[in-house]
C-alpha cells in the first residue's frame, strides 16, 4: 500500500486549530479551505489530502478507512464509541467542557429526569452510573431551547465561555468531561502505513508541545 494520506477534518474550530499544527508537520492546503465548497483538497505535501465533513461524521470516515487519519473532539469520540479507532494524541485544541445544564435556581426534579442532548449514548452511560431513571430525548441542536419549553428537565452539552447556557437562563451544573480534540487513526492504516503515520503522529507530538510548553 501507499504512503498516502487522507486526513478527515471538520470546518470551524476544529479546522482553525489543527492547520496550524499541520502546517509545523510540513502539511498545508494550496487553498482557502473556509472558502471553498470543495470537499477534498490538495496540500503542499503530494501524498496529503484533506476531507472536509461534519465534525460528527470524522470517527465514521476514519473507521471505515474513508480517511486514515482525522480530528475529532472528544465528546464526539465519547458518544459515537471508540473501540473501532486508534487515539493516539491528544492535540489539546477547540477545549471545552461537556456538561449537564438546567434552569438557574431550578429545583432538582423528583420524579423521572427529562434530559435533551445530542449525547444520547453518553447521557444514558453517565445516569446509568448513577443508578438514576431518565428519559433521553435526542435532538441535533439548540439543546438550550428545551428546557425553557418544557421539553426536558436538563440538557447535556459542550460549554466553553457559559454564554448560551447563560443567555438562556440555564446554568452549567454537572462536569461529565474535560473535552479538547483528539487525533485519531484507522486500525489498518497504522499498520500498513505505519512509518509515515507514526513520522505525522511525532511532528504532531512536537508541536502541541511547543505550543503548550
Ligand atoms: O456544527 P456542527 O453541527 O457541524 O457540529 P459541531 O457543533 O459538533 O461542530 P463544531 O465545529 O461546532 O465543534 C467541534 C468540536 O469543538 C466539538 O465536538 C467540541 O469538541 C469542540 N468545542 C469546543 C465546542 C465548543 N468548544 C463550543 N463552545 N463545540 C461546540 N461549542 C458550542 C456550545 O455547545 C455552545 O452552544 O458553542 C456554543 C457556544 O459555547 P459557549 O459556552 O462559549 O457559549
Ligand atoms: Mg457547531
Amino acid at each position: 500500500m501507499s504512503q498516502s494520506l487522507t486526513i478527515a477534518l471538520s470546518k470551524g474550530r476544529i479546522l482553525d486549530d489543527t492547520l496550524p499544527l499541520l502546517k509545523e508537520a510540513g502539511i498545508e492546503p494550496t487553498e482557502d479551505l473556509e472558502k471553498s465548497r470543495k470537499l477534498i483538497f490538495p496540500t503542499t505535501d503530494p501524498n496529503v489530502r484533506l476531507l472536509i465533513v461534519r465534525a460528527t461524521d470524522v470517527p465514521t470516515y476514519v473507521e471505515h478507512g474513508a480517511a486514515d487519519l482525522g480530528v475529532a473532539g472528544k465528546d464526539v469520540l465519547m458518544e459515537y464509541g471508540s473501540q473501532g479507532l486508534y487515539e493516539p494524541l491528544d492535540l489539546k485544541i477547540a477545549v471545552c467542557k461537556l456538561m449537564t445544564a438546567g434552569p438557574v435556581d431550578a429545583p432538582e426534579p423528583t420524579g423521572r429526569l427529562k434530559v435533551a442532548t445530542k449525547f444520547v449514548n453518553v447521557a444514558r452511560r453517565y445516569y446509568a452510573e448513577q443508578g438514576r431513571q431518565v428519559d433521553v430525548i435526542k435532538l441535533y441542536g439548540s439543546m438550550e431551547l428545551a428546557p425553557l419549553v418544557g421539553l426536558a428537565d436538563k440538557i447535556i452539552d459542550v460549554v466553553d465561555t457559559g454564554n448560551t447556557l447563560k443567555a438562556n437562563g440555564l446554568e452549567p451544573q454537572e462536569l461529565i468531561a474535560h473535552i479538547s480534540s483528539r487525533l485519531i487513526v484507522n486500525k489498518a492504516s497504522m499498520k500498513m502505513k505505519h512509518a509515515r503515520i507514526k513520522r505525522l503522529i511525532d511532528q504532531l507530538a512536537e508541536a502541541v508541545e511547543r505550543r503548550n510548553a
